[in-house]
């Protein structure tokens, strides 16, 4: 297993558009494990490939509350896709990894439903909602180049995107 290191936002990778997975093998199981890994060590909830540097349509998730005595239950998808999503809407206080230290309300469909690869090759279906809806819905925003803050209004994205780039520039010279 390998932490990698997680990209500050901006940066190209996570402006780009990811491309699909041709079928989950032992390298893009190594890549789930490897992102599995880093998310932990974080810490953090999901991870995109594309925060590691890598532009595949991979992302990893684990809700579980360790914090309050809950087993791990990692969740490893390859070309995920939302075949169905509520009209109602739910409000969370997002956070990201690439974005450190800044949180806003997002708004998105309260449930989702979700199809993808395991980490087995398998075909899989899931309904996510509230925090885990909030998710995945945010790891797939990141596979297709759109971090939180583009949800967001000018005003409330650009003070975000600045605070970030000054975080960005003391890690830099470090
Ligand atoms: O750790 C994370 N927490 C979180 C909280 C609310 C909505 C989405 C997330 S994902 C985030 C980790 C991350 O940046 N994933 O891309
Ligand atoms: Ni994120």
């Amino acid at each position: 297993m390998a932490k990698l290191p997680i990209l500050i936002n901006p940066e190209p990778a996570l402006q780009t558009k990811s491309e699909s997975v041709g079928e989950v093998n032992s390298a893009v199981r190594k890549q789930m494990q490897d992102m599995l890994e880093t998310m932990y060590d974080a810490p953090g909830i999901g991870l995109a490939a594309n925060q590691v540097n890598v532009l595949n349509r991979v992302l990893v998730m684990d809700l579980a509350d360790t914090a309050k005595g809950e087993d791990k239950s990692p969740i490893c998808m390859a070309n995920p896709e939302i075949i169905w999503e509520s009209d109602n809407l739910s409000s969370w206080n997002e956070g990201c990894l690439s974005l450190p230290e800044h949180y806003a309300e997002v708004k998105r469909p309260a449930i989702v439903r979700v199809k993808y690869l395991d980490e087995n090759n398998d075909l899989q279906e899931g309904e996510f909602e509230g925090l885990a809806s909030h998710c995945v819905q945010h790891e797939i925003d990141h596979l297709n180049g759109i971090v939180f803050t583009d949800h967001l209004s000018r005003l409330k994205r650009n003070i975000i995107l600045k605070k970030v780039a000054k975080i960005k520039k003391g890690m830099d010279i470090l």
